[in-house]
């Protein structure tokens, strides 16, 4: 059986070109910083995002976790969104290794924080409170329908931000994404940021690898605190040449699988008892809900999976497709086929 997976864009497996340039990478160790693949990678990608500099990191949560250390000392508080990945799914890192307090303010649906209640949150210059520091938003943000965010609600927040003294940090797992979706280039999305992480091993396909964006001060510090977590890495070039590929030839084609999510939630929507607004939709994941009795997330989750659709639960009632690179439009039929199944079963 052929299975068609759509639990996350995190699955999608190495491109041939990829496999070749990781076979054939010049390479040296690059905690000296003398991989030239590394060195490379590291460019581009600053060069892409309109920053100064940048740094190669193990993975997205990495990525999030050495820029708020680099940021934040002990003691200092971010200010995140509830529904945030840095908040929700990355273990209370900052906090548990690095002393580092989280506000979490509610997310609106299409992912941002109500600018007045980002002021609020921030804290007066008092020996009672901890010193706010930073703000982290989230671009495109997961746990919000995969919305991109847009440029002028980011400066809003950078100016907001500057005018307290606090950095901003974009969680930009997926900014490709966001800047395919809206038509911009993504130095306009990170433009307004102090720092970006964005990942390669998503939409963009590469196995392993995340990268952070920033300044030159800025990136050393991380490239520090990288180290201290262990995250310094050898002949890294193996894995900055799948990156390069990545960078080079897997972003425009993001867009297919923003056509392939619209396409399956409009399929989800005309199924009785799911219930998904696809207009909520802009890029590649799609969250739905069942509303059938005696049948939950899990349940329908293990019976879609017994029909070779993967998708993930998130919640009691609630599951989530991510578009990738391995699915096409004939899967994404194929797929809804199945939920009809499943739902009339
Ligand atoms: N997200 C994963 C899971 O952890 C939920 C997924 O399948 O979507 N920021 C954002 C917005 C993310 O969605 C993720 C991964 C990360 C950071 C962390 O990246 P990794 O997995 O590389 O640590």
């Amino acid at each position: 059986m052929d299975v068609i997976d759509l639990r996350s864009d995190t699955i999608t497996r190495p491109t041939a070109a990829m496999r070749k340039a990781m076979a054939g990478a010049e390479v040296g160790d690059d905690v000296f910083k003398e991989d030239p693949t590394v060195n490379r990678l590291e460019e581009m990608a600053a060069q892409r995002l309109g920053k100064r500099a940048a740094l190669l990191v193990g993975s997205g949560t990495m990525g999030n976790l050495v820029s708020q250390l680099a940021h934040c000392g002990r003691g200092d508080e971010t200010i995140l969104g509830d529904q945030s990945h840095v908040f929700f799914y990355e273990q209370g890192g900052a906090s548990a290794l690095g002393g580092i307090h989280p506000r979490t303010l509610s997310n609106e649906m299409d992912g941002t924080i109500a600018l007045e209640t980002i002021e609020a949150a921030i804290r007066p210059d008092d020996l009672h409170f901890p010193r706010s520091r930073l703000v982290i938003l989230e671009n495109t943000h997961n746990r919000c329908s995969g919305t991109p965010l847009k440029p002028a609600y980011t400066t809003a927040v950078e100016r907001l931000a500057k005018r307290h003294g606090l950095k901003l940090h974009i969680d930009g797992a997926r900014i490709f994404n966001a800047a395919v979706a809206l038509g911009v280039d993504v130095a306009e999305l990170a433009a307004p940021a102090d720092s970006v992480t964005f990942c390669l091993s998503k939409g963009l396909a590469a196995p392993v690898g995340s990268v952070v964006c920033g300044d030159e001060a800025f990136i050393a510090r991380a490239r520090r605190m990288r180290k201290s977590v262990g995250g310094g890495m050898r002949q890294a070039g193996i894995i900055a040449a799948a990156g390069i590929v990545a960078l080079t030839e897997m972003v425009d084609r993001l867009a297919e699988d923003h056509v392939n999510a619209r396409t399956l939630a409009v399929g989800l929507a005309e199924i009785p008892g799911l219930l998904i607004d696809p207009g909520a939709i802009a890029t590649n994941i799609v969250y739905f809900r069942v509303a059938k009795h005696g049948l939950d997330a899990p349940t329908m989750v293990a019976q879609l999976g017994a029909q070779g659709v993967r998708v993930l639960p998130t919640a009691k009632d609630q599951m989530r497709a991510v578009l990738n690179y391995h699915v096409t439009s004939a899967d994404v039929q194929q797929a809804l086929a199945v939920f009809s199944r499943v739902m009339k079963e």
